[in-house]
């Protein structure tokens, strides 16, 4: 993987992912999962929704940050379950101000892009995967570069920085039926992020 992209497989066990699944399920109750539409009006296939100061919102006018989910409500606050692993892998110097939840059922994928909608990029992205295996794949900085594919299973945790930190990357596709951590199936990916 690019300079800067730590992986730590499994770093959850079954225990510490069933704890997070239990506090997202209250989240996604008070906040549900919407699909956010593109620039060019379509839906994307990953259903998300956000805790913390702001949540990701893409709509015709772009991608940007939003104080409230599209309800008007604000967005719920970070799970301590989940604040804990960034304090372990970041430090409690900063918060992150935002973890977005990105539920993926067995067609959903998302394409090759850039994280760049944060004011500092000197600060970490760090990624918790849950429920089912996906193919993840990384390129460098430029689009059309060569790129490098890992299967990321639930429990695993990525943390890009450094040159990682503006990477393309996407997922390419799920596995369904690889894990019984979401009765119903699917993958839910956390990002968590310091937005301004
Ligand atoms: C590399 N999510 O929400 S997680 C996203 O699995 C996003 O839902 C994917 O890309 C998912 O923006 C990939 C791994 C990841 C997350 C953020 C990154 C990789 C990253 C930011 C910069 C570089
Ligand atoms: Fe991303």
């Amino acid at each position: 993987m690019p300079g800067a992209a730590e992986y730590f497989a499994a770093l959850l066990d079954d225990r510490e992912q069933a704890a997070m699944v239990a506090d997202l399920r209250t989240v996604v109750a008070r906040a549900p999962l919407f699909s956010p539409r593109t620039r060019f009006g379509k839906p994307m296939s990953v259903r998300m929704t956000s805790t913390g100061r702001y949540g990701w919102y893409s709509d015709q006018r772009g991608y940007r940050y939003e104080r409230a989910h599209p309800s008007g409500q604000p967005w719920p606050p970070i799970p301590e379950s989940v604040l804990s692993v960034w304090r372990l892998l970041v430090g409690g110097t900063r918060q992150p101000d935002c973890c977005l939840i990105n539920f993926y059922d067995g067609a959903a994928r998302m394409g090759l892009h850039q994280d760049r909608d944060e004011a500092d990029f000197s600060w970490p992205v760090l990624s918790i995967s849950l429920g089912d295996d996906a193919l993840f794949r990384i390129g460098a900085t430029t689009r059309g570069g060569p790129t490098e594919s890992l299967r990321l299973r639930s429990g695993d945790v990525l943390l890009l920085s450094g040159a990682a930190r503006l990477a393309f990357h996407g997922i390419d596709r799920t596995y369904p039926g690889t894990s019984s951590l979401l009765p119903n199936g699917g993958r839910i990916n956390l990002t968590l992020r310091v937005v301004d």
